[in-house]
């Protein structure tokens, strides 16, 4: 890689770009995406004026729109371009068989351990290794030597290893934004396509997941399936050493810290306080997904309203759901699920003057989502398997007067990091309650003292480190295997 002030590039690449395109009425709209993602890497953009202050010439990210190829246009292409996103365009097929099909329906379960939603079907294969090779179409003509390529996420396993092959003076990073499961549910998968994933990602120089467990599952199935050795954080695939670590993804902290000192969300904040009476809020938002726990989390609320009368009346949980994968038939099942849940809970327990669950299924303006941090006494984060979960992060770190309570899953990787959360198992349904309970009852002192500790640690560890630590280890992995590839 050239060293600084040079020109070099950096070309990020995932499954979707950080915008959605819509067609509406004719006329073309682009929004910002939604997901953890799109978030974490446009922080990261914008803390470091778009690459400048890391000495880079140009941040260039290449994508999928959101649109079938047959709508994508010339003009959509044009404005995309100029805000360095670069798209790649995809059919309706490739859409049901790649991203809802192999991506959605077996990588997705299967990484978070869901197995019985997990589906193995060759013509979602086919499909994953035709549109990996797409993406590297587009991205390789934009890369010249020295570069740096950062491929993200389970959609392009495959990617890696392609633009090694073709271009082997980029240095090439990827990042697993999901859990890597253990190799005996790996194992599951047919073997010519797990050896494929396996190598497909061993094609980049540096190899990063969220938390330390990951990469131990990661090594194990290195070891187990393709026989390299594999140990102390790097694979030794022939010649070529690959390097492998945790680092675990944040926010852009003092954004969320500040929030309520905006305006428009102090306005809010003030308004919703009048709105809410008084009454303690329990707060959850996450994507449409089973992963999320939300079915679960209903449950343990209605079990602490029921084990805890008391507290019918005085407390209210908002639940926020957004909408996400609209396309794929369990996640269509699971909303219509937890509308008959809420229906449920809320005709058994409600009163004329009081809802025991707020349910709220579309997405939110970016100010409401602070807003709603701001005032929620306590966050109820219970997803039944999560990579890292930025919300969690983004909760705290909205905490600027030190009050507020943070209930968290084992199973999420921000577990590893938010020691001071009250931490639960998200199937004990007792234990849920019970924290709930000890989180509307804890005294102010402790709030703060756990918040305080928690802020101190996404502080220290906020977004930019996490990308800038990525990018500086990708280029000494890099410096280290083309030292190591001279005769
Ligand atoms: C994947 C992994 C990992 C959500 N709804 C609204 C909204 N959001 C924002 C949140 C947060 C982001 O989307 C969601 O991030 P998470 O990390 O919680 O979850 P995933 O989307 O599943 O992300 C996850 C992540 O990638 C990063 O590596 O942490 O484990 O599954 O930033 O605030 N934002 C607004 N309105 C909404 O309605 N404004």
């Amino acid at each position: 890689m050239r060293s600084s002030g040079g020109n070099v590039k950096l070309v990020i690449v995932s499954n979707r770009l950080p915008v959605s395109v819509v067609q509406r009425d004719g006329a073309y709209e682009i929004r910002e995406a939604v997901g953890g993602l799109a978030t974490a890497v446009r922080s990261f953009l914008r803390a470091v004026e778009g690459g400048k202050a890391l000495g880079l010439s140009e941040v260039v990210w290449v994508g999928w729109s959101g649109l079938r190829a047959e709508a994508e246009t010339e003009e959509v292409r044009g404005r995309l371009r100029e805000m360095g996103l670069v798209t790649v365009p995809l059919a309706g097929e490739e859409v049901n068989l790649f991203y809802e099909g192999f991506c959605n329906s077996t990588l997705w379960p299967l990484f978070h351990g869901l197995i019985v939603y997990t589906v193995f079907e060759g013509r979602f294969w086919d499909a994953y290794v035709r549109v990996n090779q797409k993406f590297a179409e587009v991205v390789l003509p934009l890369v010249e030597p020295g570069d740096i390529v950062w491929v993200h996420d389970y959609h392009l396993m495959l990617l890696p290893a392609i633009i090694r092959d073709a271009a082997p003076d980029a240095a090439v990073g990827f990042f697993l934004h999901i859990p890597f499961p253990p190799a005996e549910v790996f194992q599951l998968m047919p073997p010519p396509w797990r050896s494929a994933i396996l190598d497909g990602v061993l094609g980049a120089d540096l190899v990063g997941f969220h938390v330390h467990e990951y990469v131990n599952n990661f090594l194990r199935s290195v070891a187990k399936f393709l026989g390299y050795k594999a140990e102390a954080g790097a694979v030794y695939a022939g010649r070529r050493k690959v390097k492998v670590g945790a680092f675990p993804i944040s926010i852009d902290f003092d954004f969320f810290y500040n929030s309520s000192l905006r305006e428009d969300v102090a306005a809010m904040i003030k308004e919703f306080r009048q709105r809410l009476r008084g009454l303690k809020i329990v707060f959850s938002i996450d994507r449409l997904d089973y992963t999320k726990g939300n079915l679960n989390r209903l449950r343990a609320w209605e079990r602490f309203l029921k084990e805890n009368p008391e507290w019918r009346g005085k407390a209210t949980f908002i639940m926020v759901v957004t909408p996400s994968r609209t396309g794929v038939p369990q996640y269509e099942a699971m909303k219509r699920e937890i509308e008959r849940e809420v229906g449920r809970i809320n005709g058994e327990l409600g009163e004329v003057d009081w809802t025991p669950v707020v349910y709220i299924y579309r997405f939110i303006p970016t100010p409401t989502l602070l807003a709603l941090y701001n005032v929620a006494d306590v966050a109820l984060i219970t997803p039944l398997r999560d990579g890292m979960n930025l919300v969690a992060k983004e909760y705290v770190a909205s905490r600027r007067n030190c009050t507020g309570v943070l209930i968290l899953s084992e199973t999420a990787g921000a577990a590893h990091e938010l020691l001071q959360a009250l931490i639960v198992n998200p199937n004990d349904e007792g234990g849920v309650a019970a924290a709930i309970k000890r989180a509307l009852t804890m005294s102010e002192e402790e709030q703060c003292r756990r918040i305080e500790a928690m802020q101190e640690r996404i502080r220290q560890h906020d977004v930019v480190r996490w990308a800038v630590d990525f990018i500086h280890a990708l280029a000494e992995a890099h410096l280290e295997a083309q030292e190591a590839a001279q005769p």
